[in-house]
C-alpha cells in the first residue's frame, strides 16, 4: 500500500536521521524531497504546500535544531502532521441509538460499492451484529444480481423485491429489517460514471425516507484526485459521515484519497485493501502513518491476529517466547495461525520493518509449503517437539521417513524454528512488548519511536 510513497518518505527521513547536526540546508533539501513524494503520490497540491510549510517550520524551530537528536524530531513531526493530515483520530462507525442503524453506500459506477457492502455486512456479523443487505441498483439487472452473489458467498441475509422503485425496495428492507431482528440494514446505491442530478436526487430521497445514520462515500483509491473531486460533490448535497476508500491495495494515486479528510472534513473510516470480502480494515490515522513511515503496523497485525488467535492464546504464547519456551508444537501452532490470518505477505508486510525482519528472510513458505511443515512437525515424539536439540541425525531421518519429506527439509524447518524463535524473542523484549502492555492495557498504546 502506498509502497512508492513509503520508500521515498523512509529514505528521506533515513538520511536526516543519519546527520549528526542538522542544517538548515538539510531540511530544506529533506522537504524538497517530501513534496516529491507527496506530490507523485497525487497528494493535492494545496495540501502539500502546507503540510511541508508546517513540517519546515517546527523543524527550523530552536527546540529541534539544538536537541541532541534533531534527525528523529524531525522523523517525529513528519509524523505526526501525516497523523493530522489523515484526521488525527479514527473515527468510528455510528449506530442508531433504536435499531436497525441503516448505512447507505453511495459513490461512483465501479468505486467498489457492492463489493464493500459484503465486506462491511461482514466486519459487522464479526462484531456481533446481525446485518441485513438490500440492492437499490435497480438499473442494471447484473447489479441486483451481483450483491446476491455477495450475500450468498458470505451466507448474508439479503433482502429481495419484485419492486423496482429503489426508495421502496430500501423502504420496505427496512421494515424485513425490524421484523427479523436485523441490528444493521446496509443498502448498496446505483452509481454513474459521473455524478447527475437525477442521481443524487433518488439518493437524497432514499436518505430522506430511511434516515440513514451512516451515508458512506465508497471512493476508489487508485482514480486519485478524481476521488476528492467526487467525494465533495457528494458530500454537498448528501452531507457524508464517512469514507470508505478501496483499492488501497493498488500502488498508485492512493495519496489523494488519503487528503479527502483535509479537502471535505469527512473522515475515512474504513480501507478497503483487496478483492476478497475479508480485506477490509478499519482505517486508523496513526496506524496508517506509522505504516507508511515503516514503523510497521504491528497494531493491526495484532488485532487481525486477534480475530483469529484468542488473546490469552497470544498473550502465553508471548510469555513462552520471553522464558523461551517456544517449542516445536508451538511453532507448528503458529504456523497454523498465520494461515488462518491469511497470506504471509501481508503479514509480514505490517510488521515492523526494523532488524526483526532480517530473520524473518527465509521463512517466506507458501501454502503447501505450510502443510510440509506441518507434516514434518507432526511425525515428531512429543519430546522432540519441546526439546529441538534433541534431534540429532539419525532421529531426523526417522522423522523425514514418517513425514514423507527429505531430511534436507527437516533441516530448514529447524534451522526456521531456531530462526523464528531468535526474531520473536527479540521482538517480544523490544517494539513488541511495549506495545502488548500498552495494547492489552487501556485504550490505545503510546506508540515508542522504535529508531
Ligand atoms: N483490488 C481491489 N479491488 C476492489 C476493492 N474493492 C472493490 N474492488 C473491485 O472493484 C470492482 C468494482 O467493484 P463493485 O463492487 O462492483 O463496484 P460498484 O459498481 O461500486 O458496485 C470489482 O472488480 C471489485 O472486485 C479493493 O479494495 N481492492
Ligand atoms: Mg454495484
Amino acid at each position: 500500500m502506498l509502497e512508492s510513497l513509503s520508500e521515498k518518505l523512509q529514505k528521506v527521513l533515513k538520511d536526516l536521521r543519519g546527520e549528526g547536526r542538522v542544517s538548515e540546508r538539510h531540511i530544506d533539501e529533506a522537504m524538497r524531497e517530501i513534496r516529491m513524494a507527496l506530490l507523485e503520490a497525487d497528494v493535492h497540491f494545496k495540501v502539500v504546500k502546507g503540510f511541508v510549510a508546517r513540517v519546515k517550520e517546527q523543524a527550523l524551530g530552536q527546540e529541534v535544531m539544538r536537541s541532541l537528536t534533531p534527525g528523529q524530531q524531525v522523523v517525529k513531526i513528519v509524523r505526526d502532521e501525516l497523523i493530522e493530515l489523515f484526521g488525527a483520530e479514527a473515527v468510528p462507525l455510528r449506530f442508531a441509538k433504536v435499531p436497525p442503524s441503516v448505512i447507505m453506500m453511495v459513490g461512483l459506477q465501479g468505486s467498489g460499492k457492492t463489493t464493500s457492502t459484503g465486506k462491511l455486512a461482514l466486519w459487522l456479523r464479526k462484531q456481533g451484529k446481525r446485518p441485513l443487505v438490500v440492492s437499490a441498483d435497480v438499473y442494471r439487472p447484473a447489479a441486483i444480481e451481483q450483491l446476491k452473489v455477495v450475500a450468498r458467498a458470505l451466507d448474508m441475509p439479503l433482502y429481495e423485491s419484485e419492486d423496482m422503485d429503489p426508495e421502496r425496495r430500501a423502504a420496505q428492507a427496512l421494515t424485513e429489517a425490524r421484523n427479523k431482528g436485523h441490528d444493521t440494514l446496509i443498502i448498496d446505491t446505483a452509481g454513474r460514471l459521473h455524478i447527475d442530478d437525477q442521481l443524487m436526487q433518488e439518493l437524497e430521497r432514499i436518505r430522506d425516507r430511511l434516515e440513514p445514520c451512516e451515508t458512506l462515500l465508497v471512493a476508489d483509491a487508485m482514480t486519485g484526485q478524481d476521488a476528492v473531486k467526487s467525494a465533495r460533490q457528494f458530500n454537498r448535497r448528501l452531507s457524508l459521515s464517512g469514507v470508505l476508500l478501496t483499492k488501497m491495495d493498488g500502488d498508485t494515486r492512493g495519496g489523494a484519497a488519503l487528503s479527502i479528510n483535509q479537502v471535505t472534513g469527512c473522515p475515512v473510516k474504513f480501507i478497503g485493501v483487496g478483492e476478497k470480502y475479508s480485506e477490509l480494515e478499519v482505517f486508523h490515522p496513526q496506524r496508517m502513518a506509522g505504516r507508511i513511515l515503516g514503523m510497521g503496523d504491528v497494531l493491526s497485525l495484532i488485532e487481525k491476529a486477534e480475530e483469529t488467535v484468542d488473546e490469552e492464546n497470544a498473550q502465553r504464547m508471548l510469555e513462552k517466547l520471553q522464558r523461551n519456551e517456544f517449542t516445536l508444537e508451538d511453532f507448528r501452532d503458529q504456523l497454523k495461525q498465520i494461515r488462518k490470518m491469511g497470506p504471509l505477505e501481508e503479514i509480514l508486510g505490517m510488521l515492523p520493518q526494523m532488524g526483526a525482519m532480517k530473520g524473518l528472510g527465509n521463512l517466506q513458505v507458501d501454502e503447501k509449503e505450510l502443510s510440509h511443515l506441518e507434516a514434518i512437525i507432526n511425525s515428531m515424539t512429543p519430546r522432540e517437539r519441546a526439546h529441538a536439540k534433541l534431534i540429532n541425525g539419525s532421529r531426523r531421518k526417522r522423522i523425514a521417513l514418517g513425514s514423507g519429506r527429505p531430511v534436507s527439509e527437516v533441516n530448514r524447518l529447524l534451522r526456521q524454528y531456531a530462526d523464528m524463535r531468535k526474531m520473536m524473542k527479540r521482538m517480544s523484549k523490544g517494539l513488541m512488548g511495549k506495545l502488548r502492555r500498552g495494547a492489552l492495557g487501556k485504550g490505545l498504546p503510546k506508540l515508542n519511536f522504535p529508531f
